[in-house]
């Protein structure tokens, strides 16, 4: 069967660097089983033969009306389906999914009917949020990193921008490369529109949230970006808990370091 990433060079590149993100995400321990989801919207470079391509399953109700999402094109992880797996056969464990014309349905194209990742309710009501905020953001990356989660198991963490302030404080890289911080969302059952909800709030003020005792959820223009937000915030979380593995609190950058980090690269908090 041909493939629709033949002859489409920057699918390809995007669905090859969506493949590399999921090894690394595998490579870091952070993807058990099918842990974690990756979808991307690919809407800007779907070209009119896409446009006219049947769909290959019936449509799937999203559950809601996403109006922003008119038009639009995405590759989703499928559900079910290893990351170890998506990054060695992105087109056999993921599928390019387009949006129906009402905005309330999603239906798979290419290259198989690979059902798309159990948060797509989340991943799509970001998507439809990031394009009705003008975001250029395309990438959407969950995954379970085994520190930042440990670390939401103690509610002293929990409290807005405690976390966020503790793992700048760490290196650095975080404070400049997780600008936004890091926020929190307390437990929700997992798939559900009430996560997705209160995703959509934190992602107003933060570029990366926690999902407490679950994992960590990211957007960015692209997902090699969105994985390197979690990844600076999970090198954070090893130094604190390698500290206190030595027996000792960290001190941390001073507010004035951090205050220094902020001026001089123009940050935005
Ligand atoms: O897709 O991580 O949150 C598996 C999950 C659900
Ligand atoms: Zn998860």
């Amino acid at each position: 069967m041909k493939s629709i990433l033949e002859n489409r060079p920057e699918l390809e590149k995007i669905i090859r660097e969506i493949a590399e993100v999921a090894g690394y995400l595998w490579q870091k321990g952070w993807a058990e089983r099918n842990g974690g989801n990756i979808t991307v919207n690919i809407t800007d470079i779907v070209d009119d033969e896409i446009r006219t391509l049947k769909a290959i399953e019936n449509p799937v109700p999203a559950g809601r009306t996403m109006p922003h999402l008119k038009g639009c094109y995405f590759f989703c992880k499928g559900t079910n389906r290893r990351m170890r797996d998506l990054a060695r056969y992105p087109m056999q464990n993921g599928s390019i999914v387009r949006i129906t014309d009402d905005c309330q349905a999603y239906e798979i194209i290419a290259d198989e009917p690979v059902k798309p990742t159990s948060e797509i309710a989340s991943h799509l009501s970001i998507h439809n949020h990031l394009i009705k905020k003008g975001s250029d953001y395309k990438a959407v990356v969950h995954t379970h990193p085994i520190d930042l989660i440990a670390m939401s198991h103690n509610s002293a963490f929990l409290e807005k921008d405690k976390l966020t302030y503790l793992l700048w404080s760490m290196i650095p890289e975080t404070r400049a490369f997780c600008p936004r911080g890091l926020g929190i969302i307390p437990y929700q059952l997992p798939s559900s529109f009430d996560l997705a909800d209160a995703t959509l709030k934190e992602l107003d003020a933060y570029d990366v949230v926690m999902w407490e005792k679950h994992g960590v959820l990211s957007v960015a223009q692209n997902v090699m970006e969105a994985f390197d937000q979690i990844d600076v915030l999970s090198k954070s979380a090893q130094i604190y808990l390698t500290a206190k593995s030595m027996g000792f609190e960290p001190k941390g950058l001073s507010t004035e370091q951090m205050n220094e980090l902020r001026d001089a690269f123009g940050l935005a908090k």
